[in-house]
């Protein structure tokens, strides 16, 4: 049955990893995945988790199955930290949030969703946007075209190519944003080029689809939330957020994101919920529940929370230090040109690195980087800056 069954490539990120591992090399560094690593090159587990899973396992409670569409605690722990307690919207009844495997998750159980409510769209994507952003809704059925973001010349974003872009759109297009610290470029939109998309998407009759994976990365928890922030009162009746904790909270393989959907009036929101229920009994029947018994055990606590937001805190800001670092010293080795990566957010940056200079890289090296030119900045410590510094300036000079 099988014997036609083609061999296809494998994920171009998740396969540096491979490589890395098995390179010999003391000295190597890998600056593929998104991943962020403490300084001593180790994912931090956060205090105020630690914290949590201890008094998890001294309760040991039973593990009996969680509702289809999650803990209750996390899903509203969820709604309040994208929106804000003080939300009219939650308010209103018009908010609801879904736990789900992951921020992919959320992705495919939204795309979902729409492929059943907006069964004719298309789906817009950033220019370049993370790949499994078109692998997820490519499976759902849509067809996913490309709005214009990034500039390779300024490294920030096209933002008149972009809004002329999304001007072109059928109403009804589904556009997915990101809200901060973009995947893969790291340039992001200001808070008035925010308002001026938005605009756009409520003149056009466009259905905001926003993916927030790195909340608190970049400026904070509530700042890097603008762009909901913003939609919320927009006056636009309907949208869809899916979130991430796999960073902010470093629980990555714990697998705990969620999908949350704004609908009109409170009654179409439980008609919704009910159709995102069927939806996840059909793929999984129901998520698990360590992950978001962590996260939920840290929002639900105000001196736990305080906690988390200060070490998220530290990873921020010490992003924001090896960003500055990282520019100083490839200056200091005769590369200033990179002064751009400061401006930058979160754990990426499109370095403008070719393919051919992203090998030499790797092969004369060890320093793992995305074919695109895409670096981990979070990857990163004090102790291989001036090696990382000195192997770019090298490859970028040749
Ligand atoms: N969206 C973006 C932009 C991402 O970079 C990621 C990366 O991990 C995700 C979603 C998915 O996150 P998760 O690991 O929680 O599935
Ligand atoms: O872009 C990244 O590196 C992260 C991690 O199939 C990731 O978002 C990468 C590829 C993938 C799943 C997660």
């Amino acid at each position: 049955f099988f014997a036609n069954v083609e061999l296809v490539p494998g994920d171009p990120i998740l396969g540096l990893t491979e490589a890395y591992n098995a390179d010999p090399r003391p000295t190597k560094v890998n600056l593929g995945v998104g991943i962020y690593y403490d300084e001593a090159g180790r994912i931090p587990v956060l205090d105020a988790v630690r914290e949590v899973e201890q008094r998890l396992a001294a309760e040991a409670k039973p593990r009996g199955y969680l509702p289809i569409d999650g803990m209750p605690d996390y899903t509203k722990a969820t709604r309040e930290l994208l929106f804000g307690v003080e939300s009219p919207l939650l308010a209103a009844g018009r908010v609801a949030t879904t736990q789900t495997i992951g921020g992919s998750g959320a992705l495919r159980t939204g795309a979902d969703l729409l492929k059943k409510v907006l069964p004719h769209a298309t789906i817009a994507i950033s220019n370049p946007s993370w790949e499994n952003h078109r692998a997820v809704f490519g499976a759902v059925g849509f067809e996913v075209v490309d709005y214009t973001y990034f500039d390779a010349t300024t490294h920030g974003v096209d933002f008149a190519g972009m809004l002329a872009d999304l001007r072109k759109l059928a109403a009804g297009t589904v556009v997915l944003l990101h809200a901060c610290c973009h995947n893969p470029t790291g340039a992001d939109l200001t808070v008035g080029q925010w308002r001026q998309v938005i605009e756009v998407l409520r003149e056009r009759d466009l259905f905001p689809f926003i993916d927030i994976a790195y909340q608190g990365f970049d400026q904070g928890i509530e700042q890097d939330a603008v762009a909901i922030r913003l939609l919320a009162e927009s006056g636009i009746a309907t949208f869809v957020i899916a979130s991430s904790y796999s960073k902010s909270f470093s629980l990555y393989g714990e697998r705990v994101g969620a999908l949350t959907v704004v609908s009109a009036t409170a009654e179409e929101s439980r008609a919704v919920q009910s159709q995102i229920k069927r939806i996840i009994r059909a793929n999984y029947s129901s998520p698990s529940t360590h992950g978001a018994a962590l996260v939920a055990g840290v929002l639900g606590s105000a001196e736990l929370r305080a906690r988390w937001e200060a070490e998220l805190g530290q990873m921020r800001e010490r992003i924001h230090a090896l960003r500055a670092g990282l520019v100083q010293k490839l200056a200091d080795a005769g590369a200033p040109e990179f002064a751009f990566i400061s401006e930058q957010a979160g754990m990426f940056s499109y370095s403008g690195l070719s393919r051919a200079q992203v090998d030499r890289l790797r092969d004369e090296f060890g320093i793992y980087a995305v074919g695109t030119g895409r670096i981990c900045v979070a990857a990163l410590s004090l102790k291989n800056l001036d090696y990382v510094a000195e192997a770019v300036a090298i490859v970028s000079r040749g």
